[in-house]
């Protein structure tokens, strides 16, 4: 990784998630020392708390139930990232429930677009999130964003995305997927995604498949790597602070190999980080695991 200018982001959006609680995410890893530690590693960084859009809005409600105020957020995040970009500096976005990805990558994806760059979108996540409104047995918006980006689901989201903001599926790497719905299997399976469950990860070697990834991100005229990491990706003995852990998950050892092949490749552009729920990583061992991977991911050599 070489030392740039990095735009902190913190999008406290926690209606689409299932759980109260992801929206205090950012505020707490502030407070934690998110941004002090890119600045020991010599970073230049400008943090900003995104302002709540819809600020009167209806009481936490679980289900399909908050999709104004998720498109009012993506909306304002979409606008957002673009700046970061052209202010030449890397976005690292940090959630809030995995919903905000649709306006982050839509963002990244239209930046792509007008600038000719190649987009790669690496989603490290336990779920599949390619649900829709009519495939969601629960209703949670954090379930549908990489359905929606990719074409697929509720028109107001498609709209809000737009035709630039589209991702091609087969520029997007789905690592680590161990839970999906039926319905969500299906569409995921006819989508043209690059999916790959813990099985073959092991398989094959995390950093081997990752690396293989990347060298054909590489070959695209001004490679953009997009890395969206939802915090319940890893291992759910590692993931207690977000509201959906799942077992047999990556170890902290395996997301650390991947983390070094990103740093190494000098690919990575822009980021999502998301899912941290507060109220539920009580001893906080989510966050200090969150910090020590950071720190593989962007140490300066
Ligand atoms: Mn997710």
């Amino acid at each position: 990784m070489k030392r740039q200018k990095i735009s902190l982001r913190g999008v406290p959006c926690g209606v689409g998630a299932g759980q109260w609680g992801s929206s205090f995410g950012p505020e707490a890893l502030f407070k934690k020392g998110i941004k002090a530690r890119f600045e020991s590693m010599g970073f230049d960084v400008n943090w900003r708390l995104l302002p709540d859009p819809l600020p009167h809005k209806e009481p936490f409600i679980s289900g399909f139930q908050h999709k104004e105020a998720v498109l009012a957020w993506c909306e304002q995040l979409q606008k957002e990232i673009q700046n970061c970009l052209a202010d030449h500096s890397l976005p690292v976005i940090i959630g809030g429930d995995h919903s905000i990805s649709m306006g982050s990558l839509s963002g990244v994806a239209q930046y792509c677009e007008a600038n000719d760059h190649s987009l790669t979108v690496v989603w490290l996540d336990a779920h599949g999130d390619f649900n829709t409104s009519e495939t969601s047995q629960s209703g949670h918006i954090h379930g549908m964003p990489l359905a929606s980006l990719c074409g697929h689901g509720d028109g107001d989201f498609l709209s809000m995305i737009g035709k630039t903001g589209k991702i091609n599926p087969k520029d997007v790497h789905l690592l680590g997927v161990r839970d999906l719905d039926a319905q969500e299997e299906h569409l995921l399976a006819s989508s043209g995604v690059h999916t790959y469950p813990m099985e073959v990860l092991r398989l094959l070697g995390f950093g081997t498949v990752l690396q293989d990834i990347l060298e054909k991100a590489r070959l695209k005229p001004s490679p953009h790597v997009h890395l969206s990491f939802d915090l319940d990706f890893m291992d759910a003995s590692l993931a207690q602070g977000t509201g959906t852990p799942v077992p047999n998950g990556p170890t902290y050892g395996e997301v650390k190999e991947l983390f070094q092949v990103i740093n190494k490749s000098d690919l990575l552009k822009s980021m999502d980080i998301v899912e941290y729920n507060p109220l539920l990583d009580g001893q906080t061992q989510t966050a200090e695991v969150l910090f020590e991977l950071l720190t593989v991911l962007f140490s300066v050599s």
